[in-house]
């Protein structure tokens, strides 16, 4: 009889143990998931982000280069100054060997005009850096992404948007960026921003996490980010290059770039970025249909965070029955021993 006691303590043990276990391994995996967003601030990448004071030695920016009308103050890089047909830009050095990343950009653009100002700037993340050209001051037929604040309207016949205006494209080096049309066939998503002439500092935010590219502002001085736009279905490579550009034409503005902060989103250690250096820029929702590529993406970190719970689920399930069946078997046994 004590044996028996003993026995069933075991089982009982080991059960209660199983459950702890399986209770600690739910518990680590949603803490795991939920620190794992809060960690992602921790990740800033120095040598991708541009902070003050910019010109640590000499007149050199570590990390970065300039081109064109580009100025470095102590408090600000001005991309173009206030007069016509400047362009400038500044450039990262260094490759981006980051899958999964976030750019934080604090930006001014003012100026004397009040009605006529322009043309805007650029952010890029592309394969050809320092070449002065005439898309917001860089080259056409990029190859990358280009996110653009366009703060002129080139566009003669109604919009259906007023500016200025913040807008994506995707680029393979094939396609050219249309000025005259504000760039509205070849644009991924868009959506306006008053960004201009703040007296407090406006900030746009890039994410490009898991094949969707989202766009955030911060330029109501409300010290938030509120969504521009997100598409899903963008294929981006690793090793491209960060940076910012902006020109004059007839119109005229200062283009101000006061600091720049890149963000790795990535898990430490769980993606190779050389299995993502050889895809090639494009993106699925563009006005005509598109034959669908196979996504070389491993699968996501989620993925196997839902997997491995769902072989925790059916383990649990299935140790619970045997459980279940032994003590019923025990009653059982002990019914039969009380006929007998
Ligand atoms: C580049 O993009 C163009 C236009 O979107 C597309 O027709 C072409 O197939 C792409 N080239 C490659 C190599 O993916
Ligand atoms: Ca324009």
């Amino acid at each position: 009889m004590l044996g028996t006691i003993s026995h069933t303590e075991n089982i009982m043990a080991s059960t209660i143990t199983f459950f702890v276990c399986f209770l600690h391994l739910l518990i680590i995996s949603i803490f795991s998931t939920v620190l794992g967003e809060w960690n992602t601030k921790d990740y800033l990448k120095r040598e991708h982000s541009l902070v003050k004071p910019y010109q640590s030695s000499g007149m050199n920016i570590p990390m970065w280069d300039i081109i064109g009308s580009t100025m470095v103050t102590n408090n600000y890089i001005r991309l173009t100054s206030d007069h016509q047909s400047k362009s400038g830009g500044i450039w990262n050095s260094q490759p981006l060997l980051v899958k999964n990343w976030e750019l934080h950009v604090h930006f001014k653009v003012h100026g004397s005009g009040r009605t006529l100002y322009g043309d805007g700037f650029c952010i890029w993340y592309v394969k050809d850096r320092m070449q002065l050209g005439h898309i917001f001051g860089s080259r056409d037929h990029f190859s990358g992404l280009a996110i653009f604040l366009d703060t002129y309207s080139n566009h003669n016949g109604p919009h259906n948007h007023v500016h200025p205006y913040i807008s994506a494209m995707v680029n393979n080096g094939s396609l050219s960026y249309d000025h005259d049309a504000d760039g509205t066939h070849t644009e991924l998503s868009g959506c306006e921003a008053q960004f201009r002439n703040k007296d407090y500092d406006t900030y746009v935010s890039i994410k490009y996490y898991e094949n969707t590219l989202k766009v955030f502002t911060d330029i109501d001085n409300k010290n938030n980010w509120k969504e521009c736009f997100s598409v899903d279905g963008v294929h981006l490579p690793t090793g491209y290059y960060i940076g910012a550009s902006a020109a004059t034409g007839e119109l005229a503005d200062n283009h101000d770039i006061l600091g720049m902060k890149l963000y790795e989103l990535d898990v430490p250690g769980s993606l190779n970025p050389d299995d993502f250096r050889d895809i090639v820029p494009s993106a699925e929702f563009f006005a005509e249909p598109r034959e669908h590529v196979d996504d070389p993406d491993v699968p996501s970190w989620s993925v196997w965070k839902i997997m491995l719970l769902v072989v925790l689920f059916v383990i649990f399930f299935v140790a619970a029955a045997v459980v279940a069946l032994y003590f019923y078997q025990k009653h059982q046994e002990g019914n039969r021993k009380r006929f007998y």
